[in-house]
């Protein structure tokens, strides 16, 4: 990404009278090595739909490696970072998100889980970068398992894979997305706060965010505040996705996030996105329904997906597949 200059920074997105958000101590903290962390997440995925997880198992050394590598990527000419082809659906994009005009102080790369790609483009040692990345998305993926099987339990549903079998499964449709946002020193002459990444939720089951030590990430809460995460680069920070909140019948809440531009310091974030395979039927789950009706009509994830990426980036996406409660 080019330095920017103001004339060009005025074709971004700003948050107006935005008040000071100060940084959270309220954002839960599951220990996954301690017995009561399913209990913990299932407390937080009710109240937050979002928390952040220590003692996960995952080397900070590869970590570390790959944050190198990204960074390495990222410093590369728009000309060469370009080769790796546009995010439609897989690639390098800068600015642009989505297909609908939502646009953002970022530059990313978007890659399919499951899909091979063509790593001779991706910077100036693919083959590290390559091999770097499918062991760190191999971890995560069993992190992943790891905390939806801790949900299961802790909602205490009889079997324990029902969301982990959705990630494991061969097809499952999950993807890996590598975040930078170049430090913004404009943006400080004026007080702005330049959105790096528009407020969504994620459509997809779970979501699973480890950045760099630089500030920007907000949670919007129940009681219609926005919350600063404090940056923890030792640290995983879990979102609930929408699918993961019509399974529970809206038990749990996909959270709606967003990432304010850093005015003195990149910030670099690496999300694994955990989605099932295209054909899946998305419903509530049956044995937490419990005489309740459900709150949602059935779509299968290919559905969802047709209908989230004809839709601007802060569309409350599940609005269309909600029942209409019977009067
Ligand atoms: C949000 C979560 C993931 O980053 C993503 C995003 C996707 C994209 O960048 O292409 C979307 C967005 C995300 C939801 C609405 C649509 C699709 C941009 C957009 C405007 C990869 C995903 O799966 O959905």
């Amino acid at each position: 990404m080019v330095l920017l200059s103001k004339a060009t920074t005025e074709q971004y997105s700003y948050i107006k009278n935005c008040m000071p958000t100060k940084f959270s101590s309220t954002i839960p903290i599951v220990d996954l090595s301690k017995p009561d962390a399913k209990t913990l997440i299932v407390k937080a995925c009710e109240e937050f739909g979002f928390f952040k997880v220590i003692n996960h198992g995952v080397s900070m050394e590869a970590i570390s490696e790959l944050e190198y590598e990204a960074f390495k990527f990222f410093s590369m000419s728009l000309n060469e970072k370009e080769k790796v082809g546009p995010p439609n659906p897989f690639g390098y994009g800068s600015k642009k998100i989505g297909h609908n005009g939502d646009v953002g102080w970022i530059e990313y790369l978007l890659l399919n889980t499951n899909q091979e790609h063509n790593f001779s483009v991706y910077g100036k040692n693919p083959e590290k970068f390559r091999c770097l990345l499918n062991s760190y998305m191999s971890s995560v993926r069993k992190m992943a398992c790891e905390i939806l099987e801790l949900m299961a339990e802790g909602l205490k549903i009889q079997q324990k894979d029902v969301f982990s079998k959705l990630l494991m499964d061969k097809q499952s449709d999950s993807i890996f997305r590598v975040n930078h946002y170049p430090a913004c020193p404009e943006m400080t002459l004026n007080d702005q706060n330049l959105i790096g990444f528009g407020e969504h939720t994620d459509p997809q089951i779970i979501s699973l965010l480890r950045s760099n030590n630089t500030s920007g990430l907000q949670i919007y809460l129940r009681d219609g505040n926005w919350i600063s995460v404090p940056p923890d680069d030792k640290s995983f920070f879990i979102n609930v996705g929408d699918s993961l909140q019509v399974m529970t019948n809206g038990r749990f809440r996909s959270v709606r996030h967003r990432v304010l531009a850093n005015g003195f310091k990149s910030r670099l974030s690496m999300i694994y996105f955990g989605g099932p395979p295209l054909s899946e039927k998305i419903a509530p789950l049956s044995s937490l329904m419990k005489g309740k009706e459900s709150l949602y009509k059935e779509f299968t994830w290919f559905e969802y997906k047709k209908s989230i990426y004809g839709s601007r980036l802060s569309k409350n996406r599940l609005e269309h597949f909600e029942r209409i409660a019977a009067s």
